[in-house]
């Protein structure tokens, strides 16, 4: 069951890019991989030490999550040799690649799926779900229940002149893969094999991991990412993987078996909980009892945590706004154990809010409305110029949000106590108080002790026992003045890190 070996380097900030939305390099408006390659040294001074990017294969939505040829690039997107020399510039700066493989389903333009419909007599047939109407009925799998992911309520669908349809839990254009067929599985490892050892990634991001196996056989989805896990192992040891597995963490849990890293859903919605609510949601205990979980699978789970990514309402957008609350978000995350996903543009304070196109906006880059790297591929509603102070302009700033995220991304890093990935390192702290999130990394050395405020109000933290240990401050979001001994004032929303005086 621990077979698994660790990277040997782990990144300790991670970036999610939606590649369409991020940075486009030839004018066409839409974001591809050389703009991607232009912003590396951005990323690089920003702290990321790897990049997920969304799927980059043919495809003929937008979104790009319906593959149409596992082994090619979007034309939209650039070509081979672009994508290789953004794995090379991304190496050569420490920073690793991560791909989306989306391999649940296919798009109904796939090859397969081509063959597939077109007769029941040839072998990519078994690559999809078929059934008759009375199967479905006799197994009473016609509806499915709606989960975060999928509102798709009725997932068989018909192949116009076929007695049999085809399931596709998202929506009829993604037909479901069926791993009972040995030959598509053959076909996944021979696809991860090229990306890993022909082009170089670093690792895949594993798109709907919990949906392999449809809900009525589900729990031979842990199963089969296990099998997969030793099968990146052996083409590549040493790869990343990172799987969505959109559940509360006791489902999450035997996904560790086989993934290194899983996202931490629960861990999301209670952040921003805490920031809606403005108390402490007793996350750190709850973060406790998800450890226990994951490491009864595998002690060296890796807990990938964000505050929000792709397919949720951004951050900025649910604290309406608020950027001293986007700054106590970002404190959170960054201070947190694991290794965590900033999605892009969370940094600048872009807004958005579903339909999914709406958490999906160009990145502003310049204040210059003309800007030829801005991506247009659609008109922001959210995260305008006037409404999210562009990139150029909170670099000047020393107290933009920009410059939070680097100084706390830099302070992750340098205290090897918050830099730490693996068994995670947390510990309660004897402050009740619901309005405060309190917390210590523990370390050997180097313990550090965190402290947020979660309202929109001053308010003063008195250190006692084993805290009054704690008297350097190596963070804060603003001028949080140690009024007296072992007394800390807290600003609205501020955040402090404290480490041991020497
Ligand atoms: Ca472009
Ligand atoms: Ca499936």
């Amino acid at each position: 069951m621990n077979d698994l070996i660790a990277p040997v380097h782990l990144p300790r900030v991670c970036y999610e890019i939606f590649v369409r939305a991020f940075c486009d390099s030839n004018g066409d408006g839409i974001g591809d991989i050389n703009g991607i390659t232009s912003k590396l040294d951005y990323l690089q001074e920003l702290g990321i030490e790897a990049i997920w990017l969304t799927p980059i294969h043919p495809s003929p939505t937008y979104h790009k999550y319906d593959v149409t040829d596992y082994y090619a690039i979007e034309p939209e997107y650039g070509t081979m040799d672009d994508f290789r020399r953004l794995l090379s510039e991304a190496h050569q700066r420490g920073i690793h690649i991560y791909m989306d493989l989306v391999i649940n389903h296919t798009s109904t333009h796939h090859p397969w799926f081509q063959k597939a419909s077109a007769s029941n007599a040839n072998p990519y047939r078994r690559f999809y779900w078929w059934m008759t109407p009375q199967q479905i009925e006799t197994r009473r799998i016609g509806r499915r229940q709606l989960t975060a992911d999928s509102w798709e309520a009725n997932p068989w669908h018909d192949n116009p002149g076929d007695p049999e349809k085809y399931y596709g839990m998202f929506t009829h254009s993604m037909p479901d893969l069926n791993y009972d067929s040995p030959l598509l599985r053959q076909k996944v490892y021979r696809i991860t094999q090229f990306w890993l050892n022909e082009i170089g990634v670093d690792g895949f991001r594993l798109d709907a991991a919990r949906h392999i196996y449809p809900y009525w056989e589900k729990e031979r989805n842990p199963v089969f990412w296990e099998e997969f896990g030793k099968e990146i192992e052996n083409i590549k040891p040493g790869s990343y993987t990172v799987g969505e597995v959109w559940a509360p963490a006791e489902e999450v849990g035997p996904y560790f078996r086989g993934l290194k890293a899983n996202f931490h859903f629960d861990l999301s919605f209670n952040l921003q909980r805490i920031l809606y609510q403005g108390t402490h949601q007793n996350l750190v205990r709850r973060l406790l009892d998800d450890y226990r979980i994951f490491s009864t699978y595998n002690p060296a789970f890796i807990d990938a945590t964000m505050l929000t990514n792709h397919d949720q309402n951004r951050i900025g957008s649910v604290v309406e706004g608020n950027i001293a609350q986007m700054k106590l978000a970002a404190a959170m995350l960054l201070t947190l154990p694991g290794q965590p996903y900033i999605y892009y543009g969370e940094e600048i304070g872009m807004l958005g809010q579903k339909p999914d196109e709406r958490i999906r906006e160009p990145f502003i880059w310049t204040e210059d409305r003309n800007d030829p790297q801005r991506a247009l591929w659609i008109k922001p509603r959210y995260s305008r110029r006037a409404t999210v102070r562009a990139l150029s302009l909170q670099q000047q700033d020393p107290n933009s949000l920009y410059n939070h995220y680097r100084k706390l991304i830099a302070v992750r890093k340098a205290e090897p106590a918050l830099g730490q990935i693996q068994n995670p390192n947390l510990a309660e702290t004897p402050i009740d108080t619901t309005t405060l999130l309190t917390y210590f990394r523990t370390h050997p050395t180097h313990p550090v002790l965190v402290i947020h405020n979660l309202i929109d109000a001053p308010q003063s933290v008195q250190l006692s026992g084993e805290m009054e240990k704690y008297t350097r401050l190596v963070f804060q979001t603003s001028p949080a003045v140690i009024t007296e001994k072992n007394t800390i004032q807290l600003p609205a929303y501020g955040s402090v890190i404290l480490t041991q005086g020497s």
